[in-house]
């Protein structure tokens, strides 16, 4: 058995394992309630980047785990196979919450990287409901077992550190390993969504520059089945509101006012990037149909017939926000057929799953 293994260094690699933990559930959270937001609560629209950086931090921080995770069981390997595995029922319960906590911190990691990685063959449950929920049970246990440790973890800190070993690998050596294989984890991945970081982001599953127009694709105009509807000449975005029903062919859509805004596409996968969009304000379409921008709700939906990802709906204060468009260009262009064509919506502070691509209907509500 290694001398390496100590109360002391399991604490230190539990501290920053804990930390880490602890970012990605709070930024995760974010990206859960942002999507599904409580009965009678809508996000702001502002700051435009936030999701952009919580979700970036919560793949960058689940990334770092790996090497933190590793080092962290390996420290106790020894001691999850103790013997006799039950002492009493107080011990159960701790050996139980330990069980939990492994197997939810390796399923929440693995997991997370299978979804990153685009991977889903392995995973026949619906990935985000499991991660959701798992992350609950996952800080359930962490904080039952920093309950119990946390004596432990301060008298192994609070003594002084005892002499380095006079051969192989020091607790310092380990630590500063760990630390290493965790920075250039986020080296070559952090890329994806840190512009100044993408020349070595090897590792990263997407590139903010790679894709036509200079913008990555989730799913192709192909793959979502939806090439020949979105390229036909016949097209109309049809917008049904309280007052009116309008049909605006490409002709009359650009014949509205146009407007240009920088904003982020931020998948929930962890890349992201920057686009310039122009297009018709959504505002200014509710307006059209007889509603009042400043208190509507709007659903959209695509041409794609099916997919989880065809309609979302704007809450008022996207709705409102002059930001938010039905863009028809992507960096002066027209949008490439993968980046929705004819229409798509783009709004600040949004995930990019709902940043719903080939839009067919616009629906208006006004709230009450
Ligand atoms: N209709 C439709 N819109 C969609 C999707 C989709 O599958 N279908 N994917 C979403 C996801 S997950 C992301 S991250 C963004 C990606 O936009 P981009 O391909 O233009 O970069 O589009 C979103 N809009
Ligand atoms: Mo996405």
């Amino acid at each position: 058995m290694s001398t390496l293994r100590s109360h002391r260094l399991t604490s230190l690699l539990g501290i920053a394992l804990g930390v880490a933990f602890g970012i990605c559930f709070l930024t995760g959270l974010v990206s859960h309630f942002l999507q599904h937001p409580p009965a009678g609560i809508a996000w702001p629209s502002r700051p435009v980047g936030f999701y952009r950086f919580t979700q970036g931090l919560h793949v960058i921080t689940g990334l770092a785990t790996v090497p933190l995770l590793g080092a962290k069981l390996w420290s106790v390997y020894p001691r999850l196979f103790q013997w006799p595995p039950i002492r009493s029922i107080a011990h159960a319960a701790e050996r139980l919450s330990v069980a939990l906590l492994v197997a939810a911190a390796l399923f929440q990691v693995v997991g997370g990287i299978l979804n990153v990685s685009r991977w889903y063959a392995p995973m026949p449950f619906f990935f985000t409901a499991a991660h959701y929920w798992v992350g609950w049970l996952a800080v359930g246990a962490l904080l039952v077992h920093i309950g119990v440790q946390l004596p432990v973890v301060r008298t192994a800190l609070t003594r002084p550190a005892p002499e380095p070993g006079s051969a192989g690998l020091t607790r310092r050596g380990l630590l500063g390993a760990v630390a290493t294989a965790a920075g250039l984890i986020t080296v070559v991945t952090a890329g994806q969504t840190v512009r100044p970081l993408s020349g070595p982001a090897l590792l990263a599953p997407r590139r903010p520059d790679i894709g036509p127009q200079g913008l990555p694709i989730n799913n192709t105009a192909d793959e979502a089945g939806v090439r020949t509807t979105a390229l036909d000449p016949s097209y109309r975005l049809t917008i049904t509101g309280p007052q009116r029903r309008v049909d605006l062919d490409l002709a009359a859509l650009n014949a509205l006012d146009q407007h240009t805004a920088d904003l982020p596409i931020a998948c929930v996968e962890g890349w992201s990037a920057t686009g310039t969009w122009s297009g018709v304000r959504l505002r200014d379409l509710v307006a059209l149909v007889g509603a009042d921008p400043d208190r509507s709700t709007v659903v959209v939906e695509s041409l794609e017939a099916a997919g989880r990802y065809r309609t979302s709906t704007v809450a008022a204060p996207h709705v409102r926000d002059p930001l938010t468009l039905i863009a028809l260009r992507l960096n002066g262009e027209l949008l490439h057929p993968d980046h929705g064509y004819p229409a798509r919506l783009i709004a600040p502070n949004r995930p990019g799953v709902q940043q719903t691509k080939w839009l067919g209907t616009i629906t208006v509500r006004e709230d009450s």
